[in-house]
């Protein structure tokens, strides 16, 4: 099947697909057998086994493979750009080109493994520490180690692997890893592989795997065959993620605002954070998971077995008054190799300000608060003052 949909400079091919099966054998040494199939000398579908098996063996929770047509998505994908829905993440928009058609993000890619592995640790009560305003709410993502550097650092050795073994074939196929920081339409390659649908709240999500998984993709040359499998939609009639969304961010099935969304607000926007969201915000301080906890698929998803995610330093529950005491060297002390290092100090405090405006307060709370004045800088000092005048006046 052959078609083409041009949108602006960018234009889209659609290829050719074809069926592929799964089975694991990571040991078989027969890669270059089937070489009456195959006039290049490899043997596409046993690669491909042993990529699912090598990722398997990695930690990967599932893998597939898929080709590079977005067309698909770029329609949404535009329309959001243009609608502003981006905010201040300008990279977004700037390397759409790159976002929409793969091989000009890594040049002659015609394939893409897919890769997803669940995160949330087991035992933590998020439930009951939004609801306690004392304590800090941490994105379940985020307790552990770097997820880009777990995740960048096995899809290197998986397609290192595939690139040793297939030194001596020609013409020459290479592999490389991406994850979530490089220009990669990520979900919606994801959707494309069968490694789920994209629920209402914009997330990739899975009957069996619910939504706590993150996701990563090896680019390569090489025409492996194709997982050509429609995930069916299984949102239904529900709308949970969106009713208990508290800035209403998801402003229709599909659609986020990211302007509104608390893990934008608290990681990606680095100024003051408009007046409107701080109440909504409650005690999250560092991105937000509950379009994600009050999903039915959710339910009964697994939790993680990789030791990378074991929760680090007791964030899953830490008190708001210890964490804004820290100084900027007890700050990195404690996030050495978590992803949240990345939001820096002055980012940092501005969220916690506000959770602790959003607290019970008492004498404790106002004293870290005061003795935070000047200590950063005059945004984080407005948002400090924003706080003593919530407790103030509750
Ligand atoms: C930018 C970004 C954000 C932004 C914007 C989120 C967003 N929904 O776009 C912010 C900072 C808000 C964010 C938040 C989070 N993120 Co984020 N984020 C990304 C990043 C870097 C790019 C996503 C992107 O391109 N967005 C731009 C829009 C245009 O693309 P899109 O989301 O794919 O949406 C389009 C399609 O869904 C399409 N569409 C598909 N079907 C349909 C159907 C209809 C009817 C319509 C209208 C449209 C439509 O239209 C959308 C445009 O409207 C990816 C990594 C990557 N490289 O892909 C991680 C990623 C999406 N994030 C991830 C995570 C874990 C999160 C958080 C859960 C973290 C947290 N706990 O705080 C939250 C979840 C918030 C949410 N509900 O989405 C994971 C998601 C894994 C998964 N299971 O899906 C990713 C894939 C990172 C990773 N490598 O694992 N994130
Ligand atoms: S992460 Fe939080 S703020 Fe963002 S869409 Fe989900 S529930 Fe709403
Ligand atoms: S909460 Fe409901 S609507 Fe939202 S993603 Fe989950 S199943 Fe879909």
């Amino acid at each position: 099947m052959t078609g083409r949909l041009s949108l602006g400079s960018i234009e889209y091919t659609r290829a050719t697909v074809t069926n592929s099966e799964q089975t694991i054998d990571p040991f078989a040494d027969n890669v270059f057998a089937n070489d009456s199939d195959s006039p290049t000398g490899w043997d596409a579908h046993e690669v491909k086994r042993r990529i699912l098996a090598q990722g398997a063996a990695l930690g990967f929770d599932k893998l597939a493979v898929t080709d590079t047509d977005l067309s698909r998505a770029a329609p949404d994908v535009l329309s959001w750009l243009k609608e502003g829905f981006a905010g201040e993440m300008g990279y977004l928009e700037r390397h759409v080109d790159k976002r929409l058609q793969p091989s000009l993000l890594e040049p002659s890619t015609c394939r893409i493994v897919t890769a997803r592995m669940q995160y949330l640790p087991a035992d933590t009560q998020p439930i009951e520490v939004l609801e306690n305003s004392d304590k800090a709410y941490i994105s379940r993502y985020a307790l552990g180690r770097d997820y880009h550097k777990v995740l960048r650092r096995r899809l290197a050795r998986l397609a290192e692997q595939i690139n040793l073994t297939l030194a001596d074939t020609e013409p020459r196929f290479a592999f490389r890893a991406f994850t979530d920081s490089a220009p990669v339409l990520e979900k919606a390659l994801g959707e494309k592989s069968g490694l789920g649908w994209i629920g209402k709240h914009t997330l990739l999500l899975d009957k069996d795997a619910g939504s706590w998984f993150f996701l990563g993709e090896i680019f390569t040359n090489a025409p492996l065959p194709i997982d050509e499998v429609e995930v069916e939609d299984a949102c239904g009639k529900c709308s949970a993620c969106m009713t208990v969304c508290p800035t209403d961010a998801i402003i229709s099935p599909h659609r986020l605002d990211a302007r509104r969304c608390i893990s934008y607000l608290t990681i990606e926007h680095k100024s003051a954070i408009p007046e409107e969201f701080r109440k909504p915000m409650g005690n999250r301080i560092y991105g937000c998971d509950d379009c994600q906890l009050f999903c039915p698929w959710n339910r009964e998803a697994p939790t993680t077995t990789e030791p990378d995610f074991a929760v680090r330093n007791g964030l899953d529950s830490p008190r708001l008054v210890d964490l804004f005491a820290l100084s900027e060297d007890a700050f990195l002390a404690l996030t050495e190799g978590s992803a949240m290092r990345r939001i820096g100090y002055a980012q940092w405090q501005r969220n916690i300000a506000i959770a602790l405006g959003n607290s019970a307060g008492g004498a404790e709370v106002e004293r870290v608060l005061q003795a935070g004045l000047g200590r950063v800088n005059a945004m984080v000092d407005e948002h400090i003052r924003w706080a003593l005048d919530q407790l103030a006046s509750s």
